[in-house]
């Protein structure tokens, strides 16, 4: 039994605490301060905690061995030995709240000042079950926008304003920073400060229908210059077609229902009520971190998108085989 609990116990650790999205994994200023936070408070309720156990048990090893009757006990002086240890008693209760309430302003304070001067501005919508990806530079000929992914150069603080266009949500990348609600009709925002390079995993951390499990959020934190190139590649409008058979798909695409609602830049397609696909294939996953990006994956999407995602937005719609081998080889082309 202890050795299934402790398999158990071990599986979970390793799964939650793999890196990828770990709380505990203080990669972001905000996340490292509440890390120490969390840390101070174990510490500090651990101790204490003893400090209650060993006293009743000692206290109960004592009341065992006394001789006295119940009519003695009643009139039985205080020991000289308790004032001493009320007074140490209250003293340590004291320090202990004292110090849990200073480093908790501390905290709070330290993570306003990361807050102070944001370099980059984004904006995040949340959609059953997606994240629209808007990053809002000065000069809005160079705004970018995308879907389900966010690149964040590293030591650069990010704003980011939240906005929801139907339920409430929850923005959440635990190894960078709290969570966030993202509430429909008003604006929320969170402040990002990622200290160290690597993939991390976003997730909506506020139940918001059937597939909020499936709502995630691949983050790359990368350094400045692999930042700067990833933008610049992502601003460019989307390749054409080079072969007969992605030319078949790419007319299918803009002539069909996927442009109604996908925007690829470049193309006919402008639709703004789901994923922006002009980069599409540069993503490591599909439908919000559903599925890896892969051409099987691919190919099980777009031909049943229903079944991948029970519930989303995406309609199933009945494809010839040729009609399918194209759109996934124009797809393909969405780098
Ligand atoms: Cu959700």
């Amino acid at each position: 039994m202890i050795r299934r609990l402790a398999i158990l116990l071990a599986g979970a650790l390793l799964t939650g605490c793999n890196g990828y999205q770990n709380a505990m994994g203080g990669d972001g200023a905000e996340s490292a301060n509440f890390v120490r936070l969390f840390t101070i408070f174990m510490t500090v309720c651990t101790v204490m905690y003893v400090i209650v156990a060993v006293a009743l048990l000692a206290s109960i090893w004592r009341r065992r061995r006394s001789s006295l009757t119940v009519d003695d006990r009643k009139h039985h002086q205080m020991s000289p030995a308790v004032r001493p240890a009320l007074i140490a008693w209250t003293t340590i209760v004291v320090a202990g709240l004292t110090l849990l309430t200073v480093t908790s302003f501390f905290t709070d304070r330290s993570n306003a000042a990361a807050a102070g001067r944001p370099a980059l501005h984004m904006t995040v919508t949340a959609n059953q079950w997606w994240w629209d990806v808007e990053y809002n530079l000065p000069d809005v000929s160079k705004t970018l926008r995308t879907a389900n992914e966010i690149h964040l150069p590293v030591n650069v603080p990010v704003h980011v304003t939240l906005k929801s266009n139907d339920v409430i949500h929850s923005f959440w990348i635990p190894n960078l920073a709290g969570k966030q609600d993202l509430i429909p009709g008003r604006l929320t925002d969170v402040q990002l400060l990622a200290r160290k390079t690597g993939l991390f995993r976003g997730q909506c951390a506020e139940f918001c229908g059937v597939q909020h499990a499936q709502m995630a959020l691949d983050v790359t934190v990368e350094s400045k210059r692999d930042f700067e190139r990833w933008y610049s590649a992502q601003l460019a409008t989307a390749a054409p077609p080079a072969t007969p058979l992605q030319l078949a798909g790419y007319r299918y695409f803009n002539t069909r229902e996927c442009a109604v609602c996908h925007n690829i830049s470049g193309t006919p397609a402008t639709g703004q009520v789901a994923p922006d696909l002009t980069h599409f294939a540069s993503r490591r996953s599909i439908a919000a971190g559903a599925l890896p990006m892969n051409k099987g994956n691919l190919y099980g999407w777009v031909a049943d998108p229903q079944s991948q995602k029970p519930g989303n937005k995406m309609p199933t719609i009945r494809l010839e085989p040729q009609e399918l081998h194209a759109l996934v080889a124009y797809l393909e082309t969405l780098k």
